[in-house]
């Protein structure tokens, strides 16, 4: 492993600076045993990062799992596109790290430039190529990406790609095809209808890799495995162990959270974001008429 050999990701192109928006101080955070969350895609336009650093700043725990595609390397290479917010994402992860939270980094196929450091340790975060967890309730997890069973899946290759908005693109060029068509004389002709048939064999293919990953575990001998890389947070008992899938910060923005007693959740965050403002508003509300009462009293 020379350094000609990182050439075409240089880790140095990483200054990681102070945030544009800094921590709120003294806020309130809901504390759990450990965090997991992957699928991040830094350095790509899809990736919502406003999202996760409200997520980063409302939560805390012991542990910290980052289960791959945390940084997108396949598209830094193409494009550096590394936005302010970004950056607050990274340094509010090793400012976790300085504080004490134990983290695990498990590089996914998107930032696999990271697995060559397997087994070293920077800033407190540990880089690892697969984990055990060990829960409050004693099970055994076996914590890993997901692409390792890409070539099982090799038929539904084209989901790798699920995170580069191909939908909206294909959307898009339905509009440009069909304008060309009506132009020629040409019935409508449905590009929805195709990706519509491969949303249908999407959820065919989660399945499949739902099963495919349990399978594994439990030949391993462990009691559940946590994964990403497919975009789709999940709880589910699949034969004799417990799948975990902690989703994505592109669509879903979820988490999977274990509590003190070892009880498992997945956090959708778009959704805590919203409760959050409904409770503002309704206890603003409450002090409105409170103050209103208090002026016709006087
Ligand atoms: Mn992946």
């Amino acid at each position: 492993m020379d350094s000609a050999g990182t050439a075409d990701f240089d880790l140095a192109d990483f200054h990681i600076a102070a945030p544009a928006h800094p921590e709120p101080e003294g806020n309130e955070r809901r504390r759990f045993r450990t965090i997991w969350i992957s699928d991040i895609h830094l350095g790509t336009r899809g990736c919502n990062a406003r999202l996760l650093i409200d997520f980063l700043d409302h939560v805390d725990s012991d542990m910290l799992y980052l289960v791959g595609d945390i940084i997108d390397g396949w598209r830094m290479k193409k494009r550096f596109y590394w936005p302010a917010s970004h950056n607050d994402v990274v340094w509010r992860i090793l400012k976790r790290a300085k504080r004490g939270t134990r983290i695990t980094y498990i590089p996914g196929n998107h930032d696999e430039m990271f697995r060559q450091f397997t087994g070293l340790s920077f800033g407190g975060v540990a880089i690892r190529r697969k984990a055990i967890h060990e829960t409050a309730d004693g099970r055994k997890l076996l914590v890993l990406h997901g692409d390792e069973f890409d070539a099982v899946m090799l038929a539904h290759r084209w989901l790798a790609y699920v995170g580069d908005a191909a939908y909206v693109t294909l959307m898009r060029l339905n509009v440009i095809v069909n304008a060309v068509r009506s132009r020629l004389g040409l019935p409508y002709w449905s590009l929805s209808k195709v990706a519509k048939h491969k949303v249908k064999n999407a959820v065919e293919f989660i399945g499949r890799f739902e099963e495919v990953v349990a399978h594994e575990a439990e030949a391993r001998g462990v009691d559940g495995v946590v994964c990403g890389h497919i975009h789709t947070a999940e709880i589910r008992r699949i034969g004799g162990v417990d799948y975990y899938n902690d989703g994505d910060w592109v669509e879903g923005c979820t988490a999977l959270v274990e509590h003190f007693d070892g009880r498992m959740e997945v956090l959708h965050w778009a959704e805590e974001v919203e409760r959050r403002k409904a409770a503002q508003a309704a206890e603003a509300e409450q002090a409105v008429p409170a103050a209103a009462g208090a002026l016709v009293a006087a």
